[in-house]
């Protein structure tokens, strides 16, 4: 015996988009409805499919005090489903727990929000007859450092068992729930319907995925948003497709100046290229289809007629050119303006949040660096003899101690540095970085004593 039903989470309702306000009063309006419309989008998935029921991951507010507009529209879309006789299961997750705020409008009752005292059961469609048995467990407050999937224990395995869990999924970590896949792995759990990472991810190990944020909100959350459609059996693997629908696209598009050329193939030298170039650019997205737009998604992608109605873009400029002599703060902001007038009104339109440069001038090749100049023939000399030197390395691992690395997992909030030994590699890469980085500035100081 089956079901099939939808996964969604962290629709961050009422969120304030602030970076994006900053960039366009426009565009934050257009966000603001792209996140109410994607969120419509998946209701009407759970619709058309007609599922057995939704289940909801936590995060449903993007802030304790929940907003009346957010709640409204939240009331509206659940009554589509009551509707349709569809019941919906949710868990509160660590921006919207439950201790903190009601909601001021009531959710219909085909809605069972679960409690955060304990684990609780409830059985899909009716205690008499059941097909599926849905656990969960809400945040009481900001931060939940207990382990829930803990008690996520199903009496029997007779018919599927579904659990719905707001989790960091970090065993380590001491806010959200901490756990790891093998932790999950080891419940009696058919599936695990995940919140909390805003990328869809399935996770190695066990059975259970992130559907990820219906609509991202920030050049951070840059994966195509949608639902998961799950259809899973008592014991069986579950299967899973996700299903696209978040109306606006965030893309960073980074141009390496060092292989980036005009149509005639010559480097990019004036800011008049850097137009044309990133307008090609635009123009390769805007012929993008779901296919290229969702190949990097770990799960399969449901066939629809799916586009967004418009990508945002942010440009990085990066690696060495000519270019970057005509780069600088308001060069870029005059590109940014440029770019925005071009296809802000196309469909799908792409809008320019900014223009970033961090490229560098064109530099002479090491070795005509190296024959040329002394100094930095000598500094050559003495990195290598450094690397090569056990001692001083030993010496350099002792002064550093631990290093800072920032972390790059897609866990979308909390992104903080942490410490790490310096290793062996690490220390390799640090010299080289440290080398590269005098002889630029080197080259740069003796280029304009020239
Ligand atoms: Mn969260």
């Amino acid at each position: 015996m089956g079901v099939t039903f939808l996964h969604t989470a962290d629709f961050h309702l009422g969120s304030p988009l602030r970076a994006v306000e900053a960039a366009s009063e426009s565009l934050a309006e257009r966000l603001q409805r792209a996140t109410h419309e994607a969120l419509r989008r998946v209701i009407q998935v759970a619709l058309d499919e007609d599922v057995d029921f939704v289940v909801v991951a936590g995060d449903l507010y993007d802030q304790q005090a929940r907003s009346v507009y957010a709640n409204e529209f939240l009331v509206n879309q659940f009554e589509r489903l009551k509707d349709a006789d569809i019941p919906c299961y949710v868990v509160h997750g660590n921006h919207d727990p439950l201790g903190a705020g009601a909601e001021k409008l009531p959710l219909p009752d085909n809605v069972h929000v679960f409690g955060a005292d304990d684990v609780e059961t409830v059985l899909y469609p009716n205690e008499d007859e059941p097909e599926a048995r849905i656990m969960g467990q809400s945040y009481g407050s900001q931060w939940e450092s207990n382990s829930l999937y803990y008690h996520y224990t199903p009496p029997d395995t007779a018919i599927p068992n579904i659990g719905l869990l707001h989790t960091g999924l970090n065993p380590d970590g001491r806010r959200y729930a901490p756990c790891g896949p093998s932790d999950l792995a080891q419940k009696q759990i058919d599936y695990w319907a995940l919140g909390h990472i805003h990328t869809p991810r399935l996770v190695d190990g066990a059975p259970a995925a992130y559907a990820g944020i219906p609509q991202g909100r920030n050049i951070g959350e840059t994966a195509v948003g949608g639902c998961l459609l799950v259809d899973v059996d008592a014991g069986g693997d579950p299967d899973i497709e996700f299903v696209p629908t978040s109306p606006i696209v965030w893309q960073e598009i980074v141009v390496d100046l060092g292989t980036a050329s005009t149509d005639d193939d010559t480097p990019l030298r004036n800011l008049a290229d850097a137009e044309g170039y990133l307008e090609e650019r635009m123009l390769d997205l805007r012929a993008a289809d779901q296919d290229s737009l969702t190949d990097t998604l770990p799960m399969p992608v449901a066939e629809t007629d799916w586009m967004p109605e418009g990508f945002v873009c942010r440009w990085t400029l990066s690696g060495r050119g000519e270019l970057c002599e005509a780069l600088d703060e308001e060069a870029t902001d005059v590109l940014a303006n440029r770019l925005r007038e071009r296809s802000s009104s196309a469909s799908p339109f792409v809008w320019t949040e900014s223009v970033r440069d961090y490229s560098a001038p064109p530099l002479s090749d090491l070795e005509t660096l190296v024959e040329s100049d002394e100094i930095i023939s000598e500094l050559v000399e003495l990195s290598n003899e450094i690397r090569a030197d056990d001692a001083t390395r030993a010496e350099l691992r002792a002064k550093t101690g631990d290093v800072w690395e920032s972390r790059t997992d897609e866990e979308h909030e909390d992104v903080s540095e942490e410490r790490i030994a310096l290793d062996e590699e690490r220390l390799d890469d640090l010299i080289d970085r440290a080398v590269t980085r005098s002889i630029d500035e080197l080259a740069t100081r003796s280029d304009n004593a020239n």
